[in-house]
């Protein structure tokens, strides 16, 4: 018990440690909170497990903060999954639970971008946002191309993004954009929680949780 515990504070102060200006998600939660966090992990990841799987990090996502769209919750838990391994181990769920708690607008706009930047190659291209905006236009009269409607919106999209004209848009590009009106850090979909969840997450943090506060209700 007492090397968990001790294991537990070096793992607490490795994750504050020159966090807060380091690169990639920054971990802006104090040493209580980090705590309080690590015990909802491992609620969640449930006995004898260390990481968090998918499905169970999904539910998270519709119970706790809203975000429903089975497409973005994939790309979210992406987001979150830094190492690639299709789980999310305690320093990623509490490093992506920052920028979502925490963010500063830096955060938020590299997360986003990540979000959004579905081949990862760095930009945002056509293709991507006809991805993310095709949910957003509802299929009017049968004669009409759905499609259209989209590539419109694409382009409009593509007129607030592409700041330096090439096409597609880059993390300049979108930062500059986001910078000239904050709306567009979501414009290409929900992928943040809004202020209400995120203050109640605070407060299951800041509260002593059991089990059944964290658990997601299964239907
Ligand atoms: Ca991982
Ligand atoms: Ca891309």
């Amino acid at each position: 018990m007492a090397t968990k515990r001790k294991n537990q504070e070096q793992f607490i102060q490795n994750l504050t440690k020159n966090s807060k200006n380091g690169p990639g998600h920054p971990c802006r939660f104090s040493p209580p909170e980090i705590a309080s966090l690590l015990n909802m992990f491992k609620h969640l990841c449930g006995p004898d497990k260390k990481k968090l799987d998918r499905p169970t990090f999904r539910d998270v996502l519709i119970t706790r903060f809203k975000i429903t769209d089975d497409f973005l919750m994939d790309r979210v838990f992406k987001a979150f999954d830094t190492d690639n391994d299709s789980y999310l181990k305690a320093e990623e769920w509490v490093r992506g639970l920052s920028i979502f708690l925490k963010g500063e607008v830096e955060d938020l706009i590299k997360y986003c971008f990540i979000v959004y930047d579905l081949n990862g190659d760095g930009y945002i291209s056509r293709e991507e946002m006809f991805h993310m905006l095709k949910p957003c236009v509802v299929k009017q009269s049968s004669e009409e191309d759905p499609d259209e409607g989209v590539k419109e919106l694409v382009e409009i999209a593509l007129k607030k993004f592409d700041l330096d004209h090439d096409g597609r848009c880059s993390v300049a590009d979108f930062r500059g954009a986001v910078h000239t009106e904050s709306l567009l850090l979501e414009g290409l979909g929900h992928c943040l929680p809004s202020d209400t969840c995120k203050a109640e997450f605070m407060k299951l943090i800041h509260g002593n949780l059991t089990l059944d506060d964290i658990k997601p209700e299964k239907k």
